[in-house]
């Protein structure tokens, strides 16, 4: 396999024959601490999809922990499935965590993994018992749990910005559309109906939009109305990749702040929502509350509060990246990417 050209310091690949399933491992960066980042367990097209999947992801990990000022290094781990987790029996299951493990053994603590995309808290505790290089163990296992609703908190904190930014007067009132309703999406649903929002979901699964119609009053529309649907907020908390430049030519909110990876398919992207004056939250910032909850739990010794209050200060930083965008012209992902180097490079 030819491999393309990355700035990232190290990919691991392996292939496990037995399973069919390959694990790839991207160290972005160690220079502000080990590498960390989720683990992704999924179906892709090709190796070469999760290969280029682990090495985005990792490097906006880099950012991420950059951003949040947290001391971590950034990193993601992909495993390409054979067939979709659930279809997995568990077997299969225990030994793909199996190999994941002796490849996170051989990076010596270099990576740091923890829950992402088809993994889960419980899982973490399996690899726990067969490598130390693991973050977000459950908390009947000893550890933090999940770092969904600390997500979800610094992705409120994320709306809450944009929606100052674009001269609301808060939340209360403003139609706000979330896409994707898993344990960040639906929490975020519920801050923002606290909050007075109008809210509007969607999922590809209709059993949790009528859980969240029932609970919260939402209107439910059609997943492929998400980016046709007038409102003031949209919210992404699915998988990444939603918005391409010709989405954001036409998108039909004034703010764009979500908790999905990767949200822009394109960096152009980012250049057009400027241009249209929509305010748009990078997602690296947007989706750190669960970077700060697992890190700060498991490596700084922060206490819950102390991590919601790190969480909420969200809501600072991108009050401050708003302004440098706005001052010097550039994109949200341009002052933040800024932000996240002047710190990497006083690391040096
Ligand atoms: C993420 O924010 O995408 C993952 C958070 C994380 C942080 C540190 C270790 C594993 C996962």
């Amino acid at each position: 396999m030819a491999l393309p050209e990355w700035d990232g310091e190290l990919t691991s690949v392996r292939h496990d024959p037995e399973t069919g399933a390959w694990f790839v491992i991207g160290v972005h960066s160690t220079r502000l601490g080990p590498a960390s980042g989720g683990t992704r367990a999924m179906v892709y097209p090709s190796v070469d999809d999760a290969v280029a999947d682990a090495r985005r992801l990792a490097g906006a990990m880099t950012l991420k922990m950059a951003a949040a000022g947290l001391p971590m290094g950034g990193g993601k781990s992909v495993i390409a499935l054979p067939a979709p987790r659930a279809e997995l029996d568990d077997a299969t299951w225990r030994r793909i965590l199996g190999l994941h493990a002796a490849n996170l053994n051989l990076l010596g603590g270099n990576y740091t993994t923890g829950p992402d995309v088809g993994t889960c808290s419980a899982d973490m505790d399996v690899l726990r018992t067969l490598t130390p290089h693991v973050f977000g163990r459950s908390a009947a296992a000893g550890g933090p749990g999940s770092s969904g609703p600390m997500t979800a908190l610094g992705v409120f904190a994320a709306v809450e910005a944009g929606v100052a930014e674009a001269g609301f007067d808060g939340v209360d009132g403003l139609r706000v559309l979330v896409q994707g309703l898993g344990a960040v999406g639906a929490d975020v649903a519920r801050l923002a109906a606290a909050a007075g929002a109008k809210l509007i979901v969607t999922d590809v699964d209709p059993a949790r939009c009528a859980a969240l119609a029932e609970e919260l009053g939402a209107e439910v529309i059609d997943t492929g109305a998400v980016l046709t649907r007038e409102c003031d907020v949209l919210v992404p908390c699915a998988t990444g990749g939603l918005v391409t430049a010709e989405v954001a030519g036409t998108l039909p909110c004034a703010v764009l702040a979500g908790a999905a990876n990767n949200l822009l398919a394109d960096p152009y992207a980012a250049e057009v929502l400027r241009r249209r004056g929509v305010v748009h939250a990078p997602d690296f910032v947007a989706n750190s509350g669960g970077a700060i909850h697992l890190v700060g739990r498991e490596v700084l010794g922060w206490d819950a509060d102390a991590v919601a209050d790190r969480t909420r200060a969200i809501r600072d930083t991108l009050a401050g990246i708003f302004d440098d965008a706005r001052t010097h012209g550039i994109t949200t992902v341009a002052a933040a990417e800024r932000r996240a180097a002047a710190t990497l490079e006083g690391a040096l």
